[in-house]
Parts: structure tokens; C-alpha cells; sequence
């Protein structure tokens, strides 16, 4: 057996309902203008930027506080091109294959293809790895729900600061384990170009679910 951690008290900040509630609306209001971007400006971004939403997602709690998770950050165009030429391989054959008519359907309205060059044109690609075995040879547990937490910490991370990003998961994705030579404990979970947005960027005109659709409220009746 391993032995318990020691505790501390938590570091707990109470505000009032009221300072609640306004930082509810600030922080929705953020997170409501978020856009998954698919065409990217070449303008460099500081690494340090990076490091920071990585930092941010390596908050996430993870089963068993095992941190399933491990990034890699890549600035390197010959790297990014092996990517672009590996994802747009399988992607294609995706689209034009395997992908079943409904998925097709689904995706129409976005107009996604299997083109990818924002894998070249985006300053940074950030790849998340989810292992299932940590280094030290043991199990871990949750991986796939602690990776999505955590990339999502990473998403709001990078909104917050001020790039864009995409959720990427070009399928499979096999090839990012070869290129990146990350060990055979690591799996590719999801792909994050990060940037400035193109100039002449569009998003689709989605519509969020409207609270009624987004929630069932079960309270004790008064
Ligand atoms: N991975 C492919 C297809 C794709 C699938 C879903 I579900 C999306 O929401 C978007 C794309 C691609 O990246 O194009």
C-alpha cells in the first residue's frame, strides 16, 4: 500500500450571492462568445501563452488524482506539415469512406472536409495524450473523462486569454503517437490548433440550446 497524503485546510474565498451571481454572468458572457475556429492567421504566439492554458488544464481532477494526461506543444513547421499530410490521409479516407451517410448529414451543415491546412497555419498544435498506464506502471482509471475535463480546462484557457482553437480528432489518429514518438502508454485523445483567428474567419451560425432545453430542475416542492 501507498501511503495517505497529509491535509490542509482548504483555501475557500466566499463572496456574497450577489458577487456570485454578477461572476456567473461575466464568466458565461465569456464563455458564450467562445468559437471553435477553423482557419487560422500565421501570426506567431509566444510559447509562454501556451505553457499557461496547458498549466490551466493540468488543474483538472482526474480519477484517483493520477493526472491520465500529458500534452505536447508543437511550433515546428517540417512537424506540422508530417501532421497536416497524415491527418488529411486518414481524414480523407474518412469523408470519402468511412464515415456513414447520418455522420455525413450531421456534419453538412458545418462544411467540414477533409482538408486540414490550419494544421499548417496555426502557430501551434497542441496534442493531448491520454494514458491509460501512468509512468510508473500503474493503472489509471477515468482516463477518458479526466482527459475531456482537462482539454476543456485547456478550451476555456485559451478563450480566456485570447487565441482561438479547434477540437480536432482526426480519426484514427494513430499517426500523432508515431510522429510525436510519444510511448506506447499514450493514446492521441484530441488535436488543438491554437492561434489568432484568419482575418476573413466565419463560423456557422449555430444556436446554443436554450436554457428549457438544457436542464430539468428537480427542487423540493415549496
Ligand atoms: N474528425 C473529422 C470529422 C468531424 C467529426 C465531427 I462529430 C465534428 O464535429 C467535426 C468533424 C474532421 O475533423 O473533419
Amino acid at each position: 500500500m501507498t501511503h495517505r497524503l497529509s491535509k490542509h485546510p482548504l483555501q475557500f474565498t466566499e463572496h456574497s450571492e450577489k458577487e456570485m451571481l454578477t461572476r456567473a454572468q461575466g464568466f458565461y458572457r465569456l464563455m458564450q462568445n467562445r468559437r471553435s475556429v477553423r482557419s487560422f492567421s500565421s501570426q506567431p504566439v509566444p510559447r509562454q501563452l501556451i505553457q499557461q492554458a496547458i498549466l490551466t488544464a493540468g488543474t483538472a481532477p482526474s480519477g484517483a488524482h493520477r493526472q491520465p494526461w500529458h500534452f505536447v506543444a508543437v511550433s515546428n513547421a517540417d512537424i506540422q506539415s508530417q501532421i497536416r499530410i497524415a491527418a488529411e490521409k486518414e481524414e480523407r479516407e474518412s469523408y470519402e469512406r468511412r464515415m456513414s451517410k447520418q455522420w455525413l448529414d450531421a456534419l453538412s451543415p458545418i462544411g467540414t472536409d477533409w482538408k486540414k491546412p490550419f494544421l499548417e497555419t496555426a502557430p501551434w498544435l497542441v496534442a493531448c495524450f491520454a494514458k491509460n498506464i501512468g509512468d510508473d506502471g500503474a493503472k489509471n482509471y477515468y482516463v477518458q473523462e479526466s482527459c475531456g475535463i482537462a482539454c476543456g480546462f485547456f478550451i476555456a484557457a485559451i478563450h480566456h486569454l485570447g487565441l482561438v482553437t479547434l477540437t480536432h480528432t482526426p480519426s484514427p489518429m494513430r499517426f500523432l503517437s508515431e510522429i510525436l514518438e510519444r510511448p506506447s502508454n499514450e493514446r492521441p485523445y484530441i488535436l488543438f490548433p491554437v492561434g489568432y483567428p484568419a482575418e476573413d474567419a466565419t463560423v456557422p451560425d449555430l444556436k446554443r440550446k436554450n436554457p428549457d432545453q438544457l436542464v430539468t430542475w428537480v427542487e423540493k416542492s415549496l
